[in-house]
């Protein structure tokens, strides 16, 4: 039975510090209207979207880190961001949006929804959990800083796979299900959202997985040249040799994850040269359960990546290489929830 959607990464190109957020919603919204024309019913914009990528900068006061959050409880409601839940609602198109959310509380995550055009409203919450980075600045000043360890706090909720309604035409539902027969990859999409660095993880990846996921989707900043994060200053490579192992690593976690977890997967690039220096890759991709890339970006500026999935494809995977049911060995991976760290075997 196919299960066609239309979806689509929005990459964002370069956003200065002092780019105001009403302005990058206008961006956001122009993509949103490409999409539209495409036909497009789900978009994934990237990582903390709606400013310039703020942790690799360290602010003087609390009150100037804090415009760069999203604060009270409805993300839809925040005075800079509704005409762009406006404009999906308007468009029947479904997003998923990155953004820096501030509690009510006051813990700072990085974070991402789903909001639902259909029932207009936010159906899933992810906070990453893998942050990158230090909580203190280099003392290098050349370094460029990743201060996610300092601004946030790890993600809270898990890796919670949902359902969206509304995607895919002909969902069997709970209440139209016929007593005794399999409903298995024929409801509506199940869906996981990741941030960033968590796609290099594949314990995320798995989480998902078990859980049935058909779509794992992901927005990301990531340095091109990212020297003290990735140490390649102890092998010295050309800012341009830099930038292609960078892309390279993200498109091969990528296929890799979604080949070894039978589902789709879209990445989404916040990318450019912000502030005229701080060099972002591009690379957004759509990539199948076969860990074949099916649509990727051209460019590193703002960009509409487009492809029709269908979600049938990931019976495949799932009912053969990779039937956890019938080929997981559970009984053998107890150091995986154990144990953090590495530990060696003893000496010889
Ligand atoms: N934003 C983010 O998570 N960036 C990280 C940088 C990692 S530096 C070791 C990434 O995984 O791309």
């Amino acid at each position: 039975m196919a299960r066609k959607l239309t979806v689509a990464a929005a990459q964002v190109g370069a956003i200065n510090r002092d780019t105001s957020k009403r302005e990058v919603v206008q961006r956001l919204i122009d993509l949103l209207q490409q999409a539209s024309h495409k036909n497009v019913k789900l978009v994934v914009f990237p990582e903390a979207t709606l400013t310039t990528f703020f942790p690799r900068h360290l602010f003087d006061t609390q009150e100037e880190l804090d415009t760069f959050f999203e604060h009270g409880a409805d993300i839809t409601q925040s005075t800079d961001v509704k005409p762009l839940f406006d404009e999906a609602r308007s468009l029947a198109i479904d997003i998923v949006l990155g953004y820096g959310e501030r509690t009510p509380e006051g813990t700072g995550y990085n974070t991402s929804v789903h909001y639902s055009a259909s029932r207009d409203k936010i159906i899933s919450k992810y906070r990453k959990v893998h942050l990158p980075g230090t909580v203190e600045p280099f003392k290098d000043p050349q370094a460029i800083n990743q201060l996610e360890k300092r601004y946030f706090t790890p993600g809270n909720l898990g890796f919670p796979a949902y359902r969206a309604p509304g995607l895919v035409s002909d969902a069997v539902k709970s209440v139209s299900a016929k007593e005794g027969e399999s409903t298995v990859g024929k409801g509506d999409p199940i869906l996981g959202m990741m941030i960033c660095n968590d796609r290099r993880w594949p314990e995320a990846w798995r989480v998902y997985a078990l859980q049935g996921a058909e779509l794992v989707m992901f927005g990301y900043n990531t340095g091109a040249n990212m020297a003290h994060l990735w140490g390649s200053q102890d092998k010295p490579m050309s800012p341009e040799q830099a930038e292609q192992e960078a892309l390279f690593h993200s498109k091969l976690v990528q296929q890799a994850n979604s080949y070894m977890n039978a589902c789709f997967s879209i990445s989404v690039a916040r990318c450019g040269l912000d502030d005229g220096k701080y060099d972002l890759i591009a690379g957004s991709a759509i990539v199948s359960p076969e860990g074949h890339v099916l649509a990727e970006a051209k460019t590193k500026g703002d960009e509409l990546v487009v492809g029709e999935i269908d979600l049938s494809d990931c019976r495949q995977g799932k009912e053969r290489t990779f039937d956890f049911a019938r080929h997981r060995r559970i009984e053998t991976y107890g150091l995986i929830p154990q144990q953090t760290g590495v530990v060696e075997p003893d000496l010889l």
